[in-house]
């Protein structure tokens, strides 16, 4: 029987579904996705941005927020310590404590958190950049992966963008922190990818790409290199996942050619995104890779590189999907099928091309 006879019977009728990157399941009720589309098509408020904002505090010459540090005048990326950070290098306790059967338990941490802004021009967004610029982000996530890794066992480089994600500042820049112990997400793909490798003799992404690309329903765009995909257990109504089509465990690793592609697919598949609702559209992304450094001897032959792109937005650009009542009770749900949502996409980005 053929992966997709497989799942014939569940097509159109509520199903779980699992995350096996994350070890969890999910909910999903496809027959809601046939809901009318009362389509609300509205554009945002297209207020045009200045490309140089006085008032900004990321902008080139301007002064920060505090108004001490100014900023250089900048021409390409510009990487700076975060004013706020949520974490200290130095100064706080790296012991643990546990108490009452482990009912309390704290541990120290240390951690430096950055901000990177991708242009020195306020109007741009990545999408609008171009592949040369794209390409200068990417070698900045990469060698601040490299330098950071040294001396934290995790680097967490993200972008929220938008106001719908909470980000503070139309200003095109994403973050990192970096830190000494494993956030959540990192120990949680960490052991789901340890114990397939272990039991497969391959790693789970690469043995994934090869499924999806033999099923070809959830895949949106892809070059020589990349390959962009609603993943089967997406969460978020057009949640998608960037993956290599080669070995790779950490973002500084990637060749010259690999990162020119990536900037390209980066391009071409955060346009889509824009075209889906005709609007700047909002996400949280980040990048996950193994963790430390390729010198520190521990063995991460288990882990694939991979960036995950999670919108809020739904039906439209007002219209965002909240994880609250049975997704915070009980777990997370969907109504349009992965299936669905890779079809629109992947008909935009054809559209593009
Ligand atoms: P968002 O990416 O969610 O917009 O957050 C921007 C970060 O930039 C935020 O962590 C930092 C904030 O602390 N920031 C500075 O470090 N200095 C500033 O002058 C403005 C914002
Ligand atoms: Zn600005």
């Amino acid at each position: 029987m053929g992966e997709m006879e497989r799942l014939d019977g569940f097509c159109d009728v509520p199903h779980r579904r699992f995350n096996p990157l994350r070890g969890e399941w999910l909910l999903v009720s496809p027959h809601r996705g046939k809901r009318p589309w009362n389509g609300d098509v509205s554009k945002e408020d297209s207020e045009v941005k200045p490309a140089y904002d006085p008032k900004c505090y990321l902008c080139p010459g301007n002064a920060r927020a505090g108004g001490e540090i100014v900023n250089p005048k900048y021409e390409s990326t510009f990487v700076f310590k975060n004013d706020f950070s949520a974490l200290f290098d130095d100064g706080t306790p790296q012991t643990s404590v546990e108490f009452a059967d482990g009912l309390f338990r704290v541990q120290g941490v240390k951690g430096e958190c950055r901000v990177i802004c991708f242009s020195p021009r306020h109007d741009l967004t990545l999408p609008k950049m171009s592949v040369e610029e794209i390409r200068g982000v990417v070698d900045l996530w990469a060698s601040q992966t490299e330098e950071l890794s040294q001396k934290y066992r995790w680097v967490q480089i993200f972008e929220n963008k938008g106001q719908e994600m909470g980000c503070s500042s139309p200003h095109p820049h994403g973050q990192i922190w970096a830190s000494s112990s494993l956030p959540n997400e990192a120990l949680k793909e960490d052991e789901n990818q340890k114990e397939f490798f272990k039991k497969h003799g391959r790693t789970l992404l690469s043995t994934y790409v090869e499924e999806e690309c033999r099923q070809e329903t959830r895949i949106v765009t892809q070059n020589e290199d990349w390959l962009v995909l609603v993943p089967f257990w997406a969460v978020w109504p057009y949640e998608t996942l960037l993956l290599p089509k080669f070995d790779v465990q950490r973002i500084s690793e990637l060749s010259t050619t690999q990162r020119d592609t990536l900037a390209q697919i980066l391009k071409e598949f955060l346009g889509t995104y824009d075209s889906l609702f005709d609007v700047s559209f909002p996400y949280s992304m980040g990048w996950h890779g193994a963790p430390g450094n390729a010198a520190d001897g521990v063995d991460n032959a288990h882990w694939t590189l991979h960036a995950h792109f999670y919108p809020p937005l739904f039906r439209s650009a007002k219209v965002k999907k909240h994880m609250v009542g049975y997704e915070m009770l009980g777990e997370p749900q969907r109504d349009i099928t992965p299936e669905q949502a890779a079809d629109r996409l992947r008909a935009l980005a054809l559209a593009l091309k």
